[in-house]
C-alpha cells in the first residue's frame, strides 16, 4: 500500500514538475517498435486497406493502434486526416507519421480541415501565424509562435482524397445526390450539409472521419472512424473489405486535476 502511495505521488510529482519546465522534452513509443510488432512477413496475403481516424496529436495512441494493426507490407494505410491540434503532441505526431512513411510506403495521408487551416497561415517557406481556432493558437502559443518548415512541407503533400478498390476515402464527406467529383473541396474538408444523415449509394463504400462519433458508422452506404480521440482515448481503425474495426486500448483522457481529485479520494477515504 505504502509502495502503492508513494508511486503515484511520484507520478504526480513527475506531472506538475513536467507542467512547470519550461521545455517539455517528451519521448513516446518508437514507430519503429510500434510496426516490427505489426508489420507480419506474409507477403502471400491479399493486400486490404486500414482506415484510421483523426489522430489530433495522440501519438501514444497512434503507436498504440499500430501494434495493433495485422499489418504486412502490401497493406494500405489511410490516415483520414486532423493530424495535429488538441491531442498529446502534435509535432511528434507529424513527425512519427513521417518516419512512418518512410518504413511503410504504402501511406496515404488525407488533408482534414485542421491541415486546411493551417496552409492558409503558410507561404510555402514558414507559417506567418496560427488559423483562428481555439486548439490552433493553443498550439501556436505552446510552440513558442513557431511550427518548423518541416511540418508544412509535410502539410503540403497530403491529399484531399484517394480510392482505391475498396472504397473512396475523404476526411468529411461529399455531398449526397451526386458524383464525388462534384463536391467542391473546401466540402470535402470541412463537412458537406446532409452528408452525415445521408443513405445515399455513391456506388463506391465513402470512408470518412471528422465528426467525432461516440463510436464508428459502420452503414451499407459509409463508415466513419473518427471517434474523438483527443477526448474519448479512443483512436479507431476499419479494415477493408472486411470492415474490421480496430481500437487502440483506452487511455484515460481526465485532466490532471481530475486525476488529482480521484487520488486524494483514493488515499483520504
Ligand atoms: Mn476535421
Amino acid at each position: 500500500m505504502i509502495t502503492f502511495i508513494s508511486r503515484k505521488l511520484k507520478a504526480l510529482a513527475l506531472r506538475v514538475a513536467g507542467f512547470l519546465s519550461p521545455v517539455r522534452e517528451r519521448t513516446y513509443p518508437s514507430v519503429e517498435e510500434a510496426l516490427f510488432r505489426a508489420e507480419r512477413n506474409d507477403l502471400g496475403a491479399p493486400p486490404v486497406t486500414y482506415a484510421i481516424g483523426d489522430v489530433h496529436g495522440e501519438i501514444t495512441l497512434l503507436m498504440r493502434l499500430l501494434q495493433l494493426l495485422p499489418l504486412h507490407p502490401q497493406d494500405t494505410l489511410v490516415f483520414l486526416g486532423d493530424y495535429l491540434d488538441k491531442g498529446e503532441d502534435s509535432l511528434a505526431t507529424i513527425r512519427a507519421l513521417r518516419r512512418l512513411q518512410r518504413l511503410h510506403p504504402l501511406c496515404v495521408f488525407l488533408r482534414g480541415n485542421h491541415e486546411d487551416a493551417w496552409l492558409e497561415c503558410w507561404n510555402g517557406s514558414e507559417f506567418l501565424g496560427a488559423p483562428n481556432m481555439k486548439s490552433a493558437r493553443r498550439l501556436w502559443r505552446a510552440n513558442r509562435r513557431h511550427m518548423p518548415a518541416e511540418i508544412g512541407y509535410w502539410l503540403e503533400e497530403t491529399r484531399l482524397e484517394y480510392e482505391d478498390e475498396f472504397a473512396y476515402y475523404v476526411h468529411a464527406g461529399v455531398l449526397p445526390g451526386k458524383p464525388f467529383e462534384e463536391t467542391p473541396a473546401a466540402r470535402k474538408m470541412w463537412g458537406p450539409r446532409g452528408f452525415l444523415k445521408s443513405n445515399y449509394d455513391w456506388g463506391k463504400l465513402v470512408v470518412f472521419g471528422h465528426w467525432k462519433l461516440a463510436r464508428p458508422l459502420v452503414e451499407p452506404n459509409k463508415i466513419c472512424v473518427d471517434t474523438g480521440a483527443y477526448r474519448s482515448g479512443t483512436l479507431t481503425a476499419v479494415r477493408l473489405p472486411d470492415r474490421q474495426i480496430f481500437q487502440a486500448p483506452h487511455i484515460s483522457k481526465a485532466t490532471p486535476h481530475e486525476e488529482q481529485k480521484a487520488l486524494q479520494q483514493r488515499l483520504f477515504s
